[in-house]
């Protein structure tokens, strides 16, 4: 190992964000730890008002290698993610994987994705665009968002990646490590990206796996179109600071993310209250 630390595959933390998946948190840390016995899950959660936390803690308390770190309010997932991440390598972890907490991805592909990393991936990517990967059951709304979105990355980025916007993947430590998180600022589809082109800069490797998505089965989505608008704009500054370096300043990035979440939440004011007046009309 070039690294000195070993195979990645030895001492894998798997993060799962959870808000409100009280129907899927304990079948789903089941399924990994049968997976990858000798993994650590780490559930980071936004203390769900349904008590997906203390069905963490509860089967902790049955002896399985989970933890949960329960933060204060509903960050998002970009976030959720960089403070599980900052822990797993606090703690050593080798590798981190990233899995939703809702069934889409099949944990049984994870010893796959280590496999990647072992085999000198920076990243691997569980991606439904490679030859064998499926999605089955989405609807062609969340296909052609979902296409759409990752051929507006490659073009912007120069990224050669068929599903930058996955959230199923592992991270090797040391690809981790060269990445400032806490500069990493996107939230949903945004954040993928955002690391996917922070590995790729670094000069890591990224390798796809193929998979198969399912929609989720139980509890609900907390997907919205602030996420994929917030992640074409990133896209968009990130694509122009590889011509024009002022669009890469740190300070011209925040200023357009804040101005995008004032105008975000305006508009959003506007809708909410146009459907109340619509529904008071008699
Ligand atoms: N901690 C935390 N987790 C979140 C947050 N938003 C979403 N998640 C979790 O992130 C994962 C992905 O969210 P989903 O709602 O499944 O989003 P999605 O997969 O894009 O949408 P669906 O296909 O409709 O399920 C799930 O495990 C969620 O519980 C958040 O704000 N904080
Ligand atoms: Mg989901």
């Amino acid at each position: 190992m070039p690294d000195g630390w070993g195979a990645p595959s030895l001492k894998p933390y798997v993060v799962v964000p959870t808000y409100n998946e009280a129907d899927n948190i304990e079948s789903v840390v089941r399924q990994i730890l049968d997976a990858v016995p000798n993994a650590k899950v780490l559930v980071v959660d936004d203390s769900s008002p349904d008590g997906t936390a203390e069905i963490v803690q509860k089967l902790k308390d049955d002896g399985l290698s989970v933890e949960v770190m329960v933060r204060p309010e509903k960050a998002g997932l970009g976030s959720a993610y960089r403070s599980g991440f900052a822990r797993a390598l606090a703690d050593g972890a080798s590798a981190c994987v990233e899995i939703d907490a809702d069934l889409s991805h099949d944990p049984a592909k994870i010893p796959e994705l280590l496999e990647a990393l072992n085999g000198g991936a920076a990243l691997a990517i569980g991606s439904r665009y490679v030859p064998g990967g499926r999605s089955p059951g989405l609807s062609r709304g969340r296909l052609l968002i979902s296409r759409g979105g990752n051929l507006y990355a490659a073009f912007t980025l120069g990224l050669q990646v068929r599903d930058a916007t996955a959230g199923f993947r592992a991270y090797r430590r040391e690809a981790l490590l060269q990445i400032d998180l806490g500069s990493v600022r996107a939230d949903g589809y945004g954040f993928q990206v955002e690391m996917a082109y922070l590995v790729h800069s670094h000069g890591g490797r990224i390798e796809e796996i193929p998979i198969t998505f399912r929609d989720r089965v139980a509890g609900g989505s907390k997907m919205s179109s602030r996420i994929v608008v917030e992640a074409m704009l990133l896209c968009t500054l990130w694509g122009l600071a590889r011509i024009i370096p002022f669009f890469g300043k740190v300070e011209v990035q925040d200023r357009a993310l804040r101005w995008f979440n004032q105008s975000y939440a305006g508009v959003e004011k506007v809708v909410s209250k146009a459907k109340a007046t619509k529904a008071l009309r008699p």
